[in-house]
This record gives C-alpha cells, sequence and structure tokens, in this order.
C-alpha cells in the first residue's frame, strides 16, 4: 500500500479537503520509473473506467488490502477517490464489499447484500465459496459482494475486464464461482543452469523469474506483477521448480526452503499458493538414508518431519509435484512398488497440513526397441494408472498430460482422465509450446485446450473433461509456464495470450476461445494502440483465432504427430525420432502411413476408451480425419471424409498453411505505427521466423511423402 493510503482505522479519521470523507488516494503517480516489462493485460489504462470512479471497499484481511492497494494505484492514474471502511455512508460508483463485514455504508450496496442471498443459494450450498463473487448494478452503483478476501480480489479483475460497461445500466446479481478449484502454473525452472536443459527446461522466455546461475533472484517488484497479471486471469497457484529435480533443487525442500519462503510472501497478497517439485529419492539425497522405499518407516518419518518444517515456514503451502519412474527420474518401482504406494507416501506427511501431492501420470518407456511393434507410447498411462483407480489417498491428485503421448498440437484426450472414476484427477497442458512453435511461432491455443476440456469421453450426454477434473474436490486444470524473464514475460508478445487463455479456461471452462482473446486484446493492446483500435483487434483476431490449425496444417498431418528434430524438438525432422529408443510414430513406408492402434489389428490402444470412442476411434470409417493416422495405418490413396486422399491433404494442407503464415505477415505489416514500435518489431520478427519455419516444414514433409509414396501433387505444385 502506498503512503497516500490510508485505512481508517480510527474510523474517525476525517478528511482534510473532501466533504464526505477521506480519499484514500487521488493524484497521479508522477515520475514513477517505468519498469523494464511489459505490462500485458494489466496496463494502466485498462484501469480506466473503474479508476475515474469513486470506489468503496469494506472489508478486511490481507488479500482486501491488495485490492485497496489495487483501487489505490487505478484511482491516483484516472482521478477517481477510494474509502476503506468509512464509519459513514459513502455515494460512490463502485462497491467491494466483503459480505460478512456487516452493513455497507452505501445504500445500493446494503441492498444488494439483503437480497443477495437467494442468487448466492443457487449454489446449493449457501456461499459464494472461497473465491466467488456477486455482482450487480443497481440505482447507479455497481457492487461486488464476496464471501472470502479471494473472491474480491477476482470480483475486482472482472469489473476491470468490463470496462465502462461495468458502470452502465442496471445489472441483476449474477454468481461468479470458478468451475475448477485447482488452477497451476507449473514452472519447470531450475534453481541452476542445467547443462542440457538451461535455466528453464523448455523454457523461450529467457530467464527464469525465481533463480539465476544458482542464486534466487529476489526480485520481489517484478514477481508481485507476475502474481497480479496470473490473479488477473484467475490463476490460484505455481510451482517454483522443474519436475525433473537435480541436485541443487532438491535442496528447495529444506536448507534452501527459506528462498522458496521468500516467493510464496511475495505471491500471497494476490491468492496464490507456492507448490515445490520434490524428487522420490529425498530420503536418501537429503537425508542420507539408505532407501527411499515407502514401506520402510525410516522414509514416512523423514518425509513427515521435512513436510514439518516446510509447513512451519509456509504455513498455506501447496503442496509437492512429483515425475516419478520417468524419462529416468527415481521412484518407487525401484522398491518393487507402485505409484500408489508411492503417491501415498508423500501424501501422509501433507495430510496433517492441508496439503495436495500432484502425482503425474507421464510413466512410460523411454528405452524401447523400436522393432518392438507391441509396445505403445500411447498405451503406457493407462496400462500403469487405471488398475490403481481407488488405491490413491484423498489428499493425491493425479496429473495427467491431456493427450496420451506428449502435449503435441493434435492428440486424441488421455483415455486416463476417463478411466479413474475413484480418483482425483488433474489435467496438464502446455503454455510454454514445446511442440507448438516454441513461441517463434504465433499458436494460440485457447481453441485446442477449450475443445479438450469440452470433451465428452462417454458421449455428448455424459460428462466433460471440465466436469472430471472441476469442482472442490477435482484436481483441476495445469499448465507448463511459458513466462520468463523477457521483457514481454513471453518469447513471443502474442503468446502472452496463451497464459490468459490458461487462467480464464480454468476458471471457466465454458468460455469461448474467441471471446477470451478479445479479452486480451481489449485489456492489452487497445490502450496502447496508437492508431484505429478497430484495426488492431481485427487484425489480432485475424492472425490469432485460427493460428493452432494453421500450424497443425503445415507440421504433421492427421494426427501424427512428432515429426520433430530429436533433443530441442524445434523444426521438422520426419524420421527424427521414428528409429529411437523414444517411441515411433507414423510407420511411413510406400504403401502407407500412420499407427495401428486398433484391438483388431494393431496395439488395443482404441480399447483404453469407453464407449463410444472405443468404437469410433476404431473404425476407419467413424474416426475423425484429424486423428486418422493416430489410430490407423492406411494407404496413401485412401478417401478422408473431406472427399480428398490421404497424400492429397498431406500436399494440401501444407501449402495452405505456408500461404496462412505469408497472410499473417502481411497483415501484421498493416499494423506498421498503429502500436508500439518495438512490439512491432519483435512480432515481425518473430512471423519472418515463422514463416522460413513453415516453408521448411512444408518442403521435408511434402517431399518425404512424395518420395515415399510416388505419388504426384493433384495441382502440379513444387515438390522437391
Ligand atoms: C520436464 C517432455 C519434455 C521434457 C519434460 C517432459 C515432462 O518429454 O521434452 O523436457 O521434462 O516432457 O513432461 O516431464
Amino acid at each position: 500500500m502506498s503512503e497516500r493510503t490510508e485505512r481508517s482505522e480510527g474510523r474517525e479519521r476525517m478528511p482534510s479537503q473532501h466533504p464526505m470523507g477521506v480519499p484514500v488516494t487521488g493524484r497521479a503517480a508522477s515520475g514513477a520509473p517505468a519498469t523494464a516489462w511489459h505490462a500485458a493485460w494489466l496496463p494502466s489504462a485498462a484501469f480506466r473506467a473503474l479508476g475515474s470512479r469513486d470506489v468503496l471497499v469494506h472489508g478486511d484481511g490481507a488479500l482486501v488490502d491488495t485490492v485497496v492497494a489495487e483501487v489505490t494505484r487505478a484511482c491516483a492514474g484516472h482521478g477517481g477517490r477510494v474509502w476503506h471502511c468509512p464509519t459513514w455512508d459513502v455515494d460512490a460508483d463502485l462497491v467491494l464489499a466483503s459480505r460478512t463485514a456487516g452493513p455497507i455504508p452505501n445504500a445500493a450496496a446494503e441492498k444488494v447484500r439483503l437480497d443477495a442471498t437467494p442468487v448466492v443459494n443457487g449454489a446449493g450450498d449457501g456461499s459464494l465459496g472461497a473465491e466467488g463473487f456477486l455482482l450487480a448494478r443497481v440505482d447507479g452503483v455497481t457492487v461486488v459482494l464476496a464471501d472470502a478476501p479471494a473472491g474480491l480480489l477476482y470480483g475486482l479483475f472482472h469489473v476491470v475486464r468490463l470496462g465502462a460497461t461495468a458502470f452502465d445500466g442496471d445489472l441483476p446479481a449474477q454468481r461468479h464461482r470458478p468451475a475448477l478449484a485447482r488452477r497451476v502454473l507449473d514452472h519447470w525452472d531450475n534453481v541452476a543452469v542445467h547443462p542440457v536443459s538451461g535455466q528453464v527446461e523448455r523454457g523461450y522466455a529467457g530467464g527464469s523469474l525465481f533463480w539465476r546461475d544458482g542464486a534466487a533472484r529476489r526480485e520481489p517488484a517484478r514477481l508481485r506483477d507476475y502474481a497480479r497479471l496470473l490473479a488477473a486471469c484467475g490463476v490460484n497457484a505455481i510451482t517454483v521448480n522443474n519436475v525433473n529435480v537435480h541436485d541443487t533443487e532438491a535442496r528447495l525442500l529444506t536448507d534452501r526452503l527459506d528462498e522458496v519462503a521468500e516467493v510464496a510472501d511475495v505471491l500471497r497478497p494476490y491468492g496464490i499458493r507456492v507448490h515445490l517439485s520434490v524428487t522420490f529419492a529425498a530420503p536418501m539425497v537429503l537425508g542420507g538414508l539408505p532407501t527411499a522405499d515407502p514401506a520402510d518407516g525410516r522414509v514416512d518419518a523423514w518425509w513427515a518431519e521435512a513436510t514439518r518444517r516446510v509447513y512451519q515456514r509456509i504455513p498455506d503451502f501447496g503442496g509437492y509435484l512429483v515425475k516419478a519412474d520417468s524419462e529416468g527420474r527415481p521412484g518407487p518401482f525401484a522398491y518393487g512398488r507402485d505409484h500408489a504406494d508411492g503417491a501415498n507416501l508423500l501424501a501422509r506427511a501433507l495430510a496433517p497440513h492441508g496439503g495436495v501431492v500432484r502425482w503425474r501420470a507421464f510413466v512410460y518407456d523411454h528405452r524401447q526397441d523400436w522393432r518392438d511393434r507391441s509396445t505403445d507410447r500411447a498405451r503406457a498411462a493407462h496400462d500403469h494408472f487405471a488398475p490403481l483407480d481407488g488405491r490413491f489417498a484423498d489428499n493425491v491428485i493425479l496429473q495427467v498430460k491431456y493427450g496420451p503421448v506428449d502435449f503435441q498440437p493434435r492428440e486424441p484426450v488421455s483415455p486416463v482422465l476417463a478411466a479413474m472414476p475413484s480418483t482425483r484427477l488433474a489435467m496438464e497442458v502446455q503454455v510454454t509450446q514445446e511442440y507448438t512453435g516454441q513461441q517463434r511461432h504465433v499458436c494460440h491455443l485457447g481453441p485446442w485446450w477449450s475443445e479438450v476440456l469440452r470433451f465428452a469421453p462417454w458421449g455428448a450426454a455424459g460428462q466433460t473433461i471440465a466436469d472430471v477434473i472441476g469442482g472442490e474436490s477435482g484436481g483441476g486444470l495445469v499448465a507448463v509456464s511459458n513466462v520468463g524473464d523477457d521483457p514481454y514475460w513471453t518469447g513471443h508478445p502474442l503468446a502472452q495470450a496463451n497464459l490468459y487463455a490458461f487462467g480464464r479456461l480454468a476458471w471457466d471452462p465454458r468460455l469461448e476461445p474467441g471471446a477470451i482473446l478479445d479479452e486480451w486484446i481489449g485489456l492489452t493492446w487497445l490502450p496502447v494502440t496508437t492508431g484505429d483500435p478497430e484495426l488492431v483487434r481485427r487484425t489480432l483476431h485475424a492472425i490469432m483465432d485460427d493460428s493452432w490449425r494453421t500450424y497443425e496444417r503445415y507440421t504433421a498431418p492427421l494426427g501424427v504427430g512428432f515429426m520433430v528434430r530429436p533433443g530441442h524438438h524445434y523444426g521438422p525432422d520426419v524420421d527424427g525420432y521414428e528409429y529411437t529408443p523414444w517411441g515411433t510414430y507414423h510407420f511411413a513406408d510406400r504403401d502407407g502411413v500412420g499407427v495401428d492402434r486398433t484391438r483388431a489389428s494393431g496395439t488395443g490402444f482404441t480399447g483404453q476408451y469407453p464407449a463410444p470412442w472405443s468404437q469410433v476411434y476404431e473404425s476407419l470409417r467413424r474416426c475423425p480425419d484429424e486423428l486418422l493416422l493416430f489410430f490407423h495405418h492406411v494407404p496413401y490413396g485412401h478417401v478422408l471424409h473431406s472427399g480428398r486422399t490421404v497424400i492429397q491433404h498431406i500436399y494440401d494442407t501444407h501449402f495452405a498453411g505456408v500461404e496462412e503464415v505469408a497472410a499473417m505477415r502481411e497483415r501484421w505489416a498493416l499494423l506498421t505505427g498503429a502500436v508500439d514500435p518495438a512490439v512491432h518489431e519483435r512480432v515481425a520478427e518473430r512471423l519472418d521466423e515463422q514463416f522460413r519455419s513453415a516453408v521448411e516444414w512444408r518442403d521435408q514433409v511434402n517431399t518425404y511423402f512424395f518420395r515415399k509414396s510416388g505419388v504426384p501433387d493433384a495441382h502440379g505444385r513444387r515438390i522437391h
């Protein structure tokens, strides 16, 4: 809170200049140094509608102080006034009030409070929950009510999103509650620079916000701004280190815990809880025990004591994240135990403190023999985990990647998400874009995640994936973060929209991705636009709306996946992984392409789905075109539902994808002079690289399949 902010603690501090009460603020902060980082979706101008009004905040607590500080800052910039808990009635335009803080000193807001019960009870449990809020507009007053301080913070940012419309006409009371209780960002940040994966594994936005060269960065101002951005889109937890926990990072759990606590202290005022990735071998690596066996009492005791110390230092600590028996990480298999034994060990330590263990289902054999056609990486998570359903403790959340393989631009939804009704499940997406252009390509992923969240594994009348992971007891939605110390937070300025979309979809998976993008554009761009704002909005939509499908078109076709350069995973390499121990992905020969995952003649993966999808995917006739090669091996002349042959589809989409990127570049050029030149230049430079890369993808993929199949392009275009 700034020194100009006064809480009317004594309740009698009367105004010096203002006849009504103590305006907490009133003057624009001048001469404040501009930060070295972009405001993203919280530029000062986004607060104009709110900040130019009279605002009353009613309630107490640390997060309410954050609300007061936010409103104070907004009003300082835009000429509004703020009251916090005055003892007299205030004639405000906006009231942000805790329902439990007694009568509100504003007649319209008090009426909303007294009338709120039926709307609130619509939830069935008679409350707005720990994070929900109620929004109404009555008699010219916009009212936000909450039962808990976090709800007030989310309500505040909702008003910011609405802009001027929050102060327009009347609005009957609406209840807003997050559909998913857990909305988590996992940072794959290393404390020490790793010789292979660097400071941030799969990081494409510069260094870590938390760590640099083995030490804590201790830059609270930037971290605080990060926390604001996250809270403003709905994220409520982060993990501060990589799931691949190396030796230095392992110590965050014990002797370097203070560094985690410092981060937690900065994020806490924005309702964000901190989690830690831990190594399953910690009792050996850190505790000097000869074993990490979950059945060994000494191991149990070690985890209990280490966890007790964590909570002593960070009372609202969220919990542990574990990658075990995966890509070389230690796990319970070493002791002949299964993953339920392993996860429950950590769960026992966390339970007395209210913490959870998020245990990743990303377990597969990365040392397979490519000649062995019975091993199917897609099957692995279900094979390992589905039989364990019902064995996990209540505070275990099984964290499942959205697809059965690995964050590809197109995969079917993981069958694990439909196979474990007695287990708390979280779904993991990858905002960092390892396989979707690494923040050098525009690839707006909101539509993809929305499609996955709306997927109904048991058929249209049944639950969706959002239902499976939703509610208070669901494991929620998790993303691998795309943020680093880049001045734009993300390597591609337009990739900010992916982070924003993740948070908004985690709050409400029914939101339309196009509407979310529109929100982001409105908050992030229009305030800094120097030209025609509608041109900017239209252009961003034209470039971004369909950009995920464009990316899909010029990369791997029909769901086949993984045609990337091994190791760094950027750019095309059709056979890059085909004959390696990591899995085999396309099986292309002169006659056809695709992986036979049917029960009838293939790996049987289709049998991991419930009906109707087990039948739909099994059937060559019914399988959706976009997943055909994920489930079936077909001749190049196979005719798709689209009416085209597979080989012609490959040629057409690769030519079309490149043309679409060319059109993106042309559209972006139209914004020269209409937006901040530095952003314009950065995006233009990235689009140049995207075009170069798309051409490379097109030429390699088309040439590869032309040479394999010998089938010429029906339109006679140049293939090398
Ligand atoms: C953190 C993929 C990535 C790895 C990552 C792994 C995971 O395999 O390439 O960098 O490791 O997923 O999700 O654990």
